[in-house]
């Protein structure tokens, strides 16, 4: 593939969609040709997905359901965008992939870590972020700064043993992948996290 796919992970309200549009606007004004996107929900067939997914229901929401439905959006997602975008040599910079699957459904919920890393690479076909930014904040400020701006969805209304769960999950994933993932604190400013993205995507020769 040519172009450069760059993820964002972290628990909820750690600052990935502001550093992702941070980002985005940055190669903008730099002249690249780059897509911002977002999972689940990247496609419009995702948008719906994400709509079962996030929405309260009075219903059982089982758990493999709950898994197949991420990665379905995923499958629709490397099909419609990510692919074609890569093979168009474009940079992608998507706001969660594979490793909230792990975290969330693995880590958190408990399913099987064996069985989501084969249907992440069966939905993905193989394909893997260049590189991976973890925000990494404490569940308590991040769900803080959640409830600031908006309601809680099915999954934020979780217990909060549920999140601390996905946030050593988070930081289990990045240990594993050393050179792929790179975690980051989200207790400091916007700006300064930015630039030390920017910093590490120019060390790497990413941009
Ligand atoms: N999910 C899953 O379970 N399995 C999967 O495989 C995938 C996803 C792919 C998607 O929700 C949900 O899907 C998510 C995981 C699950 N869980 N939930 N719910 P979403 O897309 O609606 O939301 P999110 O991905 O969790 O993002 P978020 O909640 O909007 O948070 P964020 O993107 O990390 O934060 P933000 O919007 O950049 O910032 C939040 C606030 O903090 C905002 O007011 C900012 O101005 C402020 N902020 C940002 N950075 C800072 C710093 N550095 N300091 C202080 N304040 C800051």
């Amino acid at each position: 593939m040519k172009g450069y796919f760059i993820t964002f992970e972290g628990v909820e309200g750690a600052g990935k969609s502001t550093q992702a549009k941070l980002l985005y606007q940055y190669l903008i004004d730099n002249g690249k040709d780059v897509v911002l996107t977002k999972e689940p929900g990247g496609t419009k067939t995702g948008q719906k997905i994400r709509q079962i997914l996030l929405e309260k229901t009075d219903e059982i929401f089982p758990p493999v359901a709950e898994l197949m439905l991420y990665e379905a959006d995923r499958n629709f997602h490397i099909h419609n965008l990510i692919k074609p975008s890569l093979q168009q040599g474009k940079y992608i910079i998507c706001d969660r992939f594979t490793d909230s699957t792990l975290a969330y459904q693995g880590y958190a919920r408990g399913l099987d870590i064996n069985l989501i890393k084969q249907l992440n690479e069966i939905a993905t076909e193989g394909i893997k972020p260049d590189i991976t930014f973890l925000i990494d904040i404490p569940v308590e400020e991040g769900l803080k700064r959640i409830r600031q701006t908006r309601q809680a969805d099915r999954i934020e209304d979780e217990d909060i043993q549920f999140h601390k769960r996905l946030r050593e999950g988070f930081l289990k994933i990045a240990e594993n992948e050393k050179d792929r993932i790179v975690v980051l604190d989200g207790m400091e400013s916007p700006e300064n996290i930015f630039a030390k993205i920017i910093e590490i995507l120019k060390n790497r020769n990413i941009i």
